[in-house]
């Protein structure tokens, strides 16, 4: 961005207060606030108290050497104990931890009970792999209950697990595998998706003809194909696993000890292994899924729709949710598999009170049509969470209307890999929300907008979110490369940790995400975020899903381009072309007008749902499209290519 901070384009009046009942026995009140912003620390040091600890922490921070932070350094704990074994312990063995809804239509329903015999066989499979405290492990898997098993399995003795999207490539594996140094590799044959098998293991094994280091790989028989052998190194689950004893005595290991590395996409570069440790980061996941999602582990079935292999399903599925015994549901395939209600079809099924997913879904759900989620019971919802992307004004509102049946709270949280766990977010029986905000910090964080030389911006303007005070799940380094930690989050302003996105405080202070600043347009000297443009086209009713990019320009510097998917119902023609540009114009005013609209069938994401911006803005520039390796579905790009002579319209 230039001097000029970012413009604040969109305003959104509608807000929506919580229901009295949920604000009447909500886990979490108001003075949670002023108690944080009293005494922050102590405040974490309470938090952490929710988990069992087999020393307990006398110190809580220790920011001794920033920005390398330590939480609860002194204290011990076991991470699986505390998601597992505490609520065995408790009388709760019975409970269902998981309900698993295969892609093909079969269940299982794992009680906890049964999730600790099978983390501890797994623990001990591992053990007689040869891994140990300090290894890494590669997870390859699809959404089945063996990844959720084998994180907890390799956190019960200590070992880092390292997840890899079922997606990616035998290079971008190998790759991964090399950064972390694995030593094992559990993955399966294949997984359901799109209502086919859909195999994993050759990629492992191409993988492995490219890196050194892994001794042996261990096999999930979920689909039942062909798969290649090696003999000496692979070994299958169920021979090894089920074979163990269900006896496996936690070991208590520093709140320090290396939980897992992550690796993120990564636009541009080598991915960064993104490092996590145990103490702090079950602190706040547990705390924020309790706080955030009202949480009532008796009664409530949660359900959050991310792959294991985003950090959302990470803090989200396995760690926050199984810290609090909550009783979830996974989901292995697609949402429009074998028909577009499954995912209401699962609602009805499971009576989810609480669910979590992302908005690119939510905008597909509006494209398909409001008709097939009225098909389907969805009363036992009570709380609808989004995250990945700003939510779009009217992709929120469609979401409580038909969804939430008009009353659902909406909390849109605000996170990154990097921050471990939420950050932002309204409190589903304090916050009136807002449509689009991820309106206040949580207690015991520390967030602002910042202009360019670090100065806070005035309500009402836009600029770079930052974090001003560490946090307990924060990232701890990137692996194996401390300065690329400090160059990348540290350096851009002095003491602050800074996120990569764009942000706007409105007149009440509340917060709005623009999106990354990389994506930020330029046009005629003014800071445009892609946010706000695409939120107002999705605001036309013709409009399910934007994406808007900055091409260079002769005249302006940068052009808006904007890319559209058209809801179910709506014609493709130069009327509605005009309509829709001067629709941006009315509702942002003349300047965030597009230059060029060009409707589309699909738009590239990422795995998490994350629109790839940069690979639309080489189509808008008429380049060669750059690196396609971290995209959901590599045919997109083709399509959207084959697509475009017709609809061009420069004006
Ligand atoms: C959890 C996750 C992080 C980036 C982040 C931001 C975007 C996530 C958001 C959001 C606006 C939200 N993001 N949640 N933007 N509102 N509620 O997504 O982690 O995959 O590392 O991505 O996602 O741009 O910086 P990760």
């Amino acid at each position: 961005m230039s001097n000029e901070s970012l413009a604040n384009l969109l305003k959104e009046e509608r807000r929506f207060a919580p229901p009295a009942e949920l604000a009447a026995s909500a886990n979490v009140t108001a003075d949670a606030y002023t108690r944080a912003l009293e005494d922050r620390l102590a405040f974490w040091a309470e938090q952490a108290r929710r988990l069992d600890w087999a020393v307990e922490p006398t110190e809580t921070l220790d920011w001794s050497n920033p920005p390398f932070a330590k939480w609860f350094a002194d204290g011990r704990l076991n991470v699986a104990h505390n998601c597992v074994d505490r609520h065995v312990e408790a009388g709760h063995g019975d409970r269902v931890a998981i309900h698993f809804e295969g892609e093909p239509g079969d269940s299982r329903t794992i009680t906890y009970a049964q999730l600790k015999d099978e983390v501890s066989k797994a623990a001990n499979a591992l053990t007689a792999l040869g891994v140990t405290t300090g290894d890494r492990v590669a997870v390859y898997l699809p959404m089945i209950p063996e990844a959720v098993i084998s994180m907890l399995a390799c956190a019960r003795i200590g070992a880092a697990h390292s997840v890899v999207f079922g997606g990616f490539s035998a290079d971008a594996v190998a790759s991964r595998i090399a950064d972390a140094d694995a030593k094992l590799v559990i993955t399966a044959d294949g997984g359901y998706r799109r209502g086919k098998p859909s195999a994993l293991k050759p990629a492992i094994d191409e993988a492995l003809t490219k890196v050194d280091g892994v001794q042996r790989v261990l096999v999930v028989r979920r689909t039942g194909q062909q798969v290649a052998w090696t003999e000496g190194r692979d070994v299958w689950w169920h021979e090894l696993v089920d074979t163990q004893s269900p006896e496996h005595t936690a070991q208590a290991h520093d709140a320090e000890q290396p939980l897992f590395i992550l690796y993120t996409s990564g636009t541009t570069g080598k991915p960064k292994g993104i490092l996590h440790t145990s103490g702090g980061y079950l602190t706040q996941t547990a705390y924020t899924h309790h706080a955030v999602f009202d949480l009532k582990p008796e009664s409530d079935v949660y359900w959050c729709t991310a792959d294991i292999g985003w950090v959302t399903g990470h803090s989200y599925i396995t760690y926050g949710p199984l810290a609090n015994g909550a009783t979830q549901v996974i989901y292995e395939g697609t949402p429009d598999t074998p028909h577009q209600g499954r995912f209401w079809e699962i609602v009805q099924k499971y009576k989810v009170t609480i669910l979590y997913t992302a908005p690119t879904a939510i905008r597909t759900f509006m494209k398909w049509g409001d008709d097939i989620p009225a098909r389907f019971d969805l009363s036992s919802l009570r709380i609808l969470g989004s995250v990945g992307e700003p939510i779009n004004p009217e992709a929120w509102i469609w979401y409580r209307e038909h969804i939430g049946a008009g009353k659902t709270p909406i909390v849109d949280t605000w996170w990154q890999t990097e921050t471990g766990a939420m950050m932002i977010s309204p409190l589903p029986g304090v916050t009136h929300t807002k449509p689009g905000s991820a309106q206040r910090p949580l207690p015991g964080i520390a967030a602002t907008v910042v202009d360019d030389n670090a100065a806070e911006v005035p309500d009402g303007s836009g600029g770079y979110l930052v974090l001003t005070e560490p946090w307990p799940s924060m990232l701890r380094t990137v692996w194996g490369d401390d300065q690329r930690y400090i160059d990348t989050y540290w350096s851009r302003f002095e003491g602050k940790y800074f996120a990569g996105d764009g942000a706007k405080k409105d007149q009440d202070g509340d917060i709005w995400l623009l999106g990354r600043v990389d994506d930020v347009m330029l046009v005629s000297g003014h800071n445009i975020s892609t946010t706000e443009v695409e939120s107002a086209l999705v605001g036309h009713p013709a409009v399910a899903e934007s994406a808007v990019v900055g091409a260079t320009d002769a005249t302006t510097g940068q052009a808006i381009v904007a890319f559209v998917i058209l809801r179910g119902t709506a014609t493709p023609d130069d009327d509605l072309v005009t309509d829709l540009r001067n629709h941006v114009g009315k509702t942002l005013g003349p300047i965030a007008k597009p230059k060029q609209i060009k409707i589309v069938a699909e738009l590239p994401k990422t795995r998490s749902g994350k629109i790839m911006r940069r690979l639309l803005r080489d189509i808008a520039e008429g380049r060669e499209v750059g690196d396609t390796t971290t995209l959901a579905d590599s045919t997109v790009m083709n399509l959207i290519q084959a697509q475009l002579p017709t609809t061009d319209n420069k004006s």
